[in-house]
């Protein structure tokens, strides 16, 4: 299992725009389309039903002999310049469950549907987890057409061209549709690999929040403006930048976490002062009330840089999540397996936020984690050992079997 599953890794790491080891696929992009494509291709091999809904939520079930569906995915989208482990491990990790329950001759009462969420990444469309919000009804499907990439295109018309049409409004799945949802996923964080746990079952998922900051300047030619007379855009974004993690530090608690991700410069050109600036910040924290003071203690500031620099400062919250709670029957199961493979575990937070952020708000979800090389992730040299995977994939197996059975 274990050397198909690294060689699947691995071509899944080829589908992208970036020199390896370097991972990039944006949602719809070629890159991604071309990965989709193919683990579809892998999804029928397994002997499984394949279908999309009209966001490119792809579906792929194990038809059990009785009524009841449990759940199980993650996403292929990957950030810029990143790694091959960030939820690829949770697409193919669950296929190959899926294929050792088979194997093994396992006959599941209830279905087993394997998940590939579209645009778990906020890369695009500046909100993350589009395909897990459409489904768990926690984004209103008009908005999400209307969500704009860098380009000015809008979601709709991307996923249109994409290949995905159909009303937004037919995403949604019905209450009770999945008995149980259950993620794999690399830690993203150092914790497991500290503790020299080779498992992580996931209790609470953290808060997410992001805002898009547009800050309006004068400009100007970098010469002849004399310093007195500038209403520099880019320098309020560096107040601004500056007043987020001091927003964050000031709260006095480890867990609250913000950064800030883009800062595009207008026109960016060295002898011309910067007349725009666009930002996107990200702020998370497990206690959503202490996010919501750093929101506001974000926004206080861009009030003053404007004042202070004579500048048109204004901040938009795209989204601010609740945290999710792991459901303890699933959190169960997948204890169960551990103990069964005699594999060490401990139960933790998610600091990164997933899709069963959203998916905990129709089903019954947990999480289960596998180690990442000194906790690092987004990055090209993030790295989890193909023995690590398997392990998460054995515990994820056994976690399926018991809810399916
Ligand atoms: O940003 C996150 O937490 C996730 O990796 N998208
Ligand atoms: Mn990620
Ligand atoms: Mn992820």
């Amino acid at each position: 299992m274990k050397q198909a599953l690294a060689i699947e890794l691995e071509k899944l790491a080829s589908f992208s725009d970036s020199e390896a080891p370097a991972v990039t696929r944006v949602v719809f992009s070629d890159a991604d389309l071309r990965a989709r494509a193919w683990l579809k291709g892998l999804f029928r091999e397994a002997g499984l039903e394949v279908r999309e809904d009209a966001v490119g939520n792809t579906f792929a079930r194990w038809v059990g002999s009785g009524e009841g569906v449990v759940g199980t995915g993650s996403h292929i989208d990957a950030i810029p310049n990143s790694g091959r482990f960030d939820g690829t491990v949770g697409v193919l990790g669950g296929l190959e469950a899926i294929r050792s329950l088979r194997r093994a001759a396992f006959q599941p009462r209830r279905s087993i549907e394997l998940l590939m969420f579209t645009s778990e990444e906020p890369t695009r469309f500046g909100i993350g987890c589009l395909g897990s919000r459409l489904l768990s009804g926690s984004l209103d499907p008009s908005r999400a057409d209307a969500l704009q990439d860098s380009d000015g295109a809008t979601l709709a018309s991307v996923r249109a061209a994409a290949g995905f049409s159909g009303p937004l409004n037919s995403v949604q799945l019905a209450a009770g549709y999945y008995s149980a949802f259950l993620e794999l996923h690399i830690e993203q964080g150092p914790l497991l690999e500290k503790a020299s746990n080779p498992i992580g079952i996931v209790e609470n998922i953290a808060a997410p929040a992001s805002l898009r900051i547009s800050i309006a300047g004068q400009g100007g030619h970098a010469g002849a403006v004399l310093m007195p007379q500038r209403h520099d855009a880019f320098l309020g974004a560096c107040e601004i930048a500056l007043g987020v993690e001091r927003a964050a530090v000031g709260t006095g608690a480890i867990d609250t976490v913000a950064t800030t991700g883009v800062c595009r410069v207008f026109p960016g050109a060295v002898n011309s002062i910067p007349s725009a600036v666009t930002m996107e910040i990200d702020v998370r924290d497990i206690e959503p009330d202490r996010r919501d003071k750093v929101l506001r203690a974000i926004e206080e500031c861009c009030a003053l840089a404007a004042a202070r620099r004579g500048l048109a400062v204004e901040a938009t919250v795209l989204n601010a999540d609740p945290p999710a709670a792991c459901d303890p029957r699933v959190m169960g199961a997948l204890e169960h397996a551990c103990v069964s493979l005699d594999l060490g575990y401990q139960r933790m937070i998610s600091r990164a936020y997933h899709d069963s952020l959203f998916m905990a708000r129709i089903a019954p979800s947990a999480m289960v984690f596998i180690p990442c090389k000194g906790g690092v992730s987004h990055r090209p040299d993030e790295f989890s050992s193909i023995e690590d995977i398997a392990n998460g994939v054995e515990v994820l197996a056994g976690a399926l079997a018991e809810l399916a059975g």
